[in-house]
């Protein structure tokens, strides 16, 4: 193959970023790490009515958490007052709050969840 005679940069007008060198002229350090986007955690909250067994299915089924950490995640909200069921980016973990809040109102339970920063 010859050489492309747009040259690397793909000939589409954008600065190529990927080379440090044809950044666009913008002073940039050169990235040894792929950025890491923000983690928040999902919280579930004690209730006085939501079974611990209904608590221990949402963990495991929704979290994926095995069965004795699902059950030490709800002991820990049940004496706590809320604990963390998992940590996920930003959409993930509004996803897994929904489906929560769904799976609680289907069922009848008060059970509520959120999202806080980690
Ligand atoms: N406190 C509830 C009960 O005694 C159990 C429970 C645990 C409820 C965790 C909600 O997020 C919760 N049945």
């Amino acid at each position: 193959m010859p050489d492309d005679p747009k040259g690397p940069g793909g000939g589409n007008g954008k600065p190529d970023v990927a080379d440090p060198r044809r950044d666009g002229g913008v002073a940039t350090k050169t990235r040894h790490e792929v950025a890491r986007p923000p983690r928040f955690k999902v919280l579930l909250f004690n209730d006085d009515y939501t079974p611990m067994e209904f608590v221990v299915m949402i963990l495991e089924q929704i979290f994926g958490k095995s069965p004795s950490a699902a059950t030490q995640i709800m002991l820990q909200i049940h004496h706590g007052g809320l604990g963390v069921a998992g940590v996920y980016v930003l959409e993930v973990a509004e996803t897994k709050v929904s489906s929560v809040h769904q799976a609680a109102e289907r069922a009848g339970f008060p059970l509520r969840a959120g999202v806080e920063k980690e």
